[in-house]
């Protein structure tokens, strides 16, 4: 039959149907024509929201076949089913007549239908909820007396790709849990893939990778009801640490401020263990990584993080994709501490296999190698977040491993995970993860297999393709001859290994009251949360050989006897690289809400808008309703906006309380108390000021701070112009919060 005919038949076979069945029988195709706004010719697509791609793929994709190389869907006109045939409906089921059953043979139901059935794979064992960026990474050319690895030369840009992430939670847990990050990053360099798989703590739980899936068993919810999510403050994970001391170290920094990033962009970054670098020379040095945030270290309140997950639960994620797309490039500077590779692997007499231990940077200053600029948001969270795969191997001429334990452990376990998450062993070859540098293995077949591998002879030595591929060249990997110590095979770590405490005190001692005041009470919140006895008084003994006053502290908040020491406390020197208040950094890409409504000052509001634009920051207005204040455009309403998104308030009015408001609070004979200002807008005020933030007014916006007797208090500007407020708050933002609000008993 000609196609013309065909067409016609099939086009009259529906219009009988339509007649038949019709308006006549239940459950008839509808007759209800479609809504006037949805197209119904191919038109063009929605532009994209900014230009994005996966990595430059340079290993074979199928294209060599002659068959278009494989592309993102939805840019086409019509749709196809996955073997490209043009399809007339994807509407309904193909059924014996419209009430009949569904007909078996109809293969763009079972195809469209299995493969949502199998859209999902295990989300990762540990770091399952993540957001991932791209960037590039440019060396400063610093390095090249220690290492010969050519992505740090000077000026020399490789393109990287980012993945922050949780430890406990689930892949739809909060962001902003107390919890360590990861900090993975995939630079894709000329000489092959490196992968620097860090965290935001520079130490860690356990010595050697054997205790992994122990500590990991402990801090996920408990087996029996799965709960809590995402959580640290439960029975199992207490009773691990506070039997299993050398964990104590790292869970300080959890309880610490560390614990609950104010943002990705605000999180240092460390390699955890000692790596070891060899220059052009053969000449090795032992190294500890850094990332340095251009922001500086920052981190929530306790009462944020906890706000945080319940309005917004993808606080740092949004946080990320607002910043890149606002132009403010988060920005952190790759550093190295340097270490003579002496046999002992010691430094100032900390043992540097010792993944539990830091070196201060006051002995071994950080000295930055290069720079990371994240400038693009992924196009596909799938493909690119959930599908990408770090592994310690993954390393460049010039960069090798040491023998720390945990770091042994790692090397295995990378790879091992990808096999059952990505579903085989060619998990290499997914866009997110194919290497920029050429690749030219002897690796054949398995599961989803997209390479077409030419030639006969993937095997060594062979003569048939010309005896292709050769090992070895210049640039090659070499595996340094390091000297293996003779010794007889035990389960056994070094003695080094059992100082548990004195850095635990350390990191104690280094921090500035507020931070040891955040301490105590994250402790007393996670132990308070625990139901055993027992665990709580193990963990009491635990912190008495930290400090006293820390455990005299936590114990009272427990109604428990503080216990002596069992181990004499160590004398140290405290760090101050290790505490984050202090020091004043840069505005960028920091959020100002600012209160409007059509009684504001409005050219005012305008002006300072352009100025908090025009320093790199993002301005947020938040009015009464929705739509626009005058000629300025409203982000968040008053129903929308909580005080978490804000590092800074300004009030330009003092808007009257909605008709249906609740007032905030009733007198004692229980009659309402007059309420003059919106309680939203008084609740964010209150809020930004428990959070030590700095809050500003001007116009009508200085009787919400009379009012609520805030006037001439730390970190409250009132002024008479809308610059003037903007100016005392972005000063008051570069230490990020007025620190003199939060009590501080200790010292
Ligand atoms: Fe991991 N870790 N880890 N880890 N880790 C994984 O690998 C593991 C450790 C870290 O965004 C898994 O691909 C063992 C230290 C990050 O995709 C798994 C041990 C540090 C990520 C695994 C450790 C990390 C992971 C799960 C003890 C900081 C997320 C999924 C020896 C230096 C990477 C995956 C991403 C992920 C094993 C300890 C960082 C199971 C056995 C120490 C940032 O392979």
């Amino acid at each position: 039959m000609e196609a013309r005919k065909v067409k016609d038949a099939v086009e009259a076979a529906a219009a009988k149907v339509a007649e038949v069945f019709t308006d006549k029988v239940p459950g008839a195709p509808s007759s209800v024509p479609p809504p006037v706004d949805e197209p119904t010719t191919p038109r063009d697509p929605l532009p994209p929201k900014s230009e994005h791609g996966t990595p430059e793929n340079r290993t074979p994709t199928g294209a060599e076949n002659g068959a278009p190389p494989t592309v993102n869907a939805q840019h086409g006109e019509y749709l196809t089913t996955a073997q490209g045939a043009r399809l007339r409906d994807t509407d309904h089921s193909l059924k014996a007549g419209p009430r009949g059953p569904t007909l078996l043979q109809d293969h763009h139901f079972r195809e469209k239908i299995t493969h949502f059935d199998h859209e999902r794979i295990p989300e990762r064992v540990v770091h399952a909820r993540g957001a991932g960026a791209h960037g590039v990474f440019t060396g400063y050319g610093s390095a090249t007396d220690v290492t010969r690895a050519g992505f740090l030369r000077q000026g020399k840009e490789t393109p990287v790709f980012v993945r922050f992430s949780t430890v406990l939670g689930s892949r739809g847990s909060a962001d902003t849990v107390r919890d360590t990050r990861g900090f993975a990053t995939k630079f894709y360099t000329d000489e092959g893939t490196f992968d620097l798989v860090g965290n935001n703590i520079p130490v860690f739980f356990i010595q050697d990778a054997i205790k992994f899936p122990d500590i990991i068993h402990a801090g996920k919810p408990h087996p029996d009801r799965e709960i809590p999510q995402a959580q640290s403050a439960h029975d199992t994970f207490w009773d691990f640490v506070s039997l299993h001391t050398e964990a104590q170290h790292h869970t300080m920094w959890n309880m610490s401020d560390r614990g609950i990033p104010r943002s990705y962009r605000t999180m240092e970054g460390f390699g955890v263990h000692t790596f070891r670098l060899v220059n052009e020379a053969g000449e090795t040095t032992l190294a500890k990584f850094h990332w340095k945030p251009k922001l500086g270290v920052h981190s929530l309140t306790w009462e944020e993080a906890q706000l945080a997950s319940g309005v917004d639960p993808d606080f740092h994620r949004r946080d990320l994709y607002d910043a890149i797309e606002a132009g403010a490039f988060p920005e952190w500077e790759l550093g190295l501490q340097l270490f003579p590779d002496t046999p002992d692997e010691t430094f100032a007499g900390i043992d540097l296999l010792d993944p539990t231990k830091i070196v201060p940077e006051e002995l071994a200053p950080v000295q930055a190698v290069g720079k990371l600029v994240l400038n693009r948001v992924p196009s596909n969270f799938f493909a690119e977040t959930e599908q990408v795969a770090f592994h310690l191997g993954h390393l460049p001429p010039g960069i090798d491993v040491t023998n720390d334990p945990l770091l042994q452990g790692r090397l295995f376990s990378y790879l091992d995970t990808q096999l059952t998450r990505l579903a085989g062993p060619n998990f290499h070859q997914i866009p997110i993860n194919r290497p920029h540098a050429p690749v030219n293995d002897m690796l054949r077949d398995g599961f989803h297999q997209q390479a077409v591998h030419a030639g006969v002879a993937p095997y060594r030595p062979n003569s048939l393709d010309g005896g292709n591929p050769f090992p070895g060249g210049d640039d090659a990997f070499l595996d340094l001859p390091v000297t293996v110590a003779e010794a007889p095979k035990v389960r056994a770590n070094p003695v080094s290994f059992d100082d548990h405490y004195s850095q635990v005190r350390l990191f104690w001692q280094s921090m500035s009251p507020v931070e040891k005041e955040h301490i105590v009470r994250a402790y007393a919140f996670e132990l308070g949360k625990c139901y055993e006895q027992a665990i709580k008084e193990r963990q009491l003994r635990c912190l008495a050989n930290i400090d006293p006053v820390l455990c005299a502290q936590v114990a009272t908040s427990l109604g428990l006897p503080a216990p002596e020491p069992t181990v004499p406390l160590a004398t140290v020197e405290p760090s101050p690289a290790l505490s984050q208040v202090g020091q004043e950094w840069p505005p960028d890409g920091r959020v100002i809400g600012i209160v409007v409504d059509a009684d504001a000052d409005l050219s005012g509001v305008a002006t300072v808008r352009r100025d908090v634009f025009a320093a790199g920051m993002v301005p947020l207005l938040i009015g009464p309703h929705g739509g626009m204040v005058g000629d300025l455009p409203v982000q968040r309403t008053f129903a929308t906006a909580r005080s978490v998104e804000f590092d800074a308030l300004l009030l330009a009015t003092a808007p009257a309380p909605a008709p249906d408001a609740i007032p905030a609070r009733d007198d004692k004979a229980g009659a309402p108390v007059a309420v003059d200002v919106d309680p939203r807008v008084q609740l964010l005020v209150d809020e930004c000021w428990r959070h030590a933030k700095a809050i500003g007014a001007f116009g009508g916006g200085s009787d919400v701070l009379e009012g609520a007797g805030l006037t001439g208090m730390p970190g409250v500007v009132t002024a008479d112009s809308a610059t003037a407020a903007l100016t005392g708050v972005s000063t008051l933002l570069a230490s990020h919060r007025v620190w003199e609000r939060f009590p501080a008993t200790l010292s």
